[in-house]
């Protein structure tokens, strides 16, 4: 009896696990209340050094944004919004600049990226009404370096949208390095609001957020070689043989205790 219930405990828990792991993979792909990650590549605007990569997780409308960025104008705040509404893309050179005046501003790129929809304060509101809250804004630091996360919620709508890929990173900011303040002389008023240099507004990265690959691929079980659903359906299998090997030895012993 003792044996029996032992086998069983030992035969309940590989099948436990072919279970949750099941359970695990079809939770990254349905239900509202899982965490899906995108990710950007930003890249320079307005022949800045600027670069990073940002993460985005949402579960539900709570969304986490990360951004880690180097070449930013140092010792200044930068406005980063996710823009959203556009055709979802970053305009390459200058292609954008209208007016021709040497700078795609913030004006010209929204038919690409798409107006603000979050704003990524380091603290206060997130909308887009606090698009230029600049006192909020992060500031990169003496080497051009901004790292930045926060978590916060978003309308469903915005977390549809993101979720379907059509957001972008944008963060503003053109600034001489040597300067440490944005410049008037440099760019003229911005078309956003006057009291601001067009500097701190003109966009100096950009990155359209797209699906990350699944968990499984981050932590290295998927590789290079298939795919985490080949790589769950394996460790599927192998625990179907173990506890197939288990229910053997099982019966083994049962039988040869009786
Ligand atoms: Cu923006």
């Amino acid at each position: 009896m003792h044996k029996a219930t032992a086998t069983a405990a030992a035969l309940a828990l590989p099948m436990g696990l072919v279970l949750a792991a099941t359970a695990a993979h079809a939770g990254a792909s349905d239900g509202p209340q899982d965490t899906k990650v995108l990710h950007a590549q930003l890249q320079p605007m307005n022949e800045t050094n600027a670069t990073g990569t940002s993460t985005v997780e949402l579960r539900g409308t709570t969304m986490t944004v990360q951004i880690h960025a180097t070449g930013l104008a140092p010792g200044l705040p930068h406005a980063q919004h996710l823009h959203v509404g556009g055709e979802n893309i970053c305009p390459t050179g200058l292609k954008a600049d209208e007016n021709g005046d040497g700078f795609v501003s913030t004006v010209e790129g929204t038919p690409y990226y798409g107006p603000e929809a979050v704003s990524l304060t380091a603290e206060g509101g997130v909308g887009a009404e606090n698009k230029l809250d600049m006192e909020n804004m992060p500031v990169a630091d003496e080497n051009g370096k901004l790292e930045y996360e926060r978590t916060f919620e978003v309308s469903e709508d915005i977390a549809k949208r993101v979720l379907h890929g059509k957001a972008v990173v944008v963060q503003r900011g053109i600034g001489a390095e040597d300067t440490r303040e944005y410049d008037f002389n440099a760019a003229g008023p911005s078309e956003l609001d006057g009291s601001l240099p067009a500097q701190a507004t003109h966009p100096a990265s950009c990155g359209a957020l797209a699906a990350a690959p699944e968990r499984g691929m981050e932590t290295g079980f998927g590789g290079t070689s298939g795919t985490p659903v080949a790589w769950m359906i394996g460790l599927g299998a192998a625990l179907v043989t173990v506890a197939g090997a288990v229910a053997v030895a099982g019966r083994h012993l049962l039988r040869v205790r009786a």
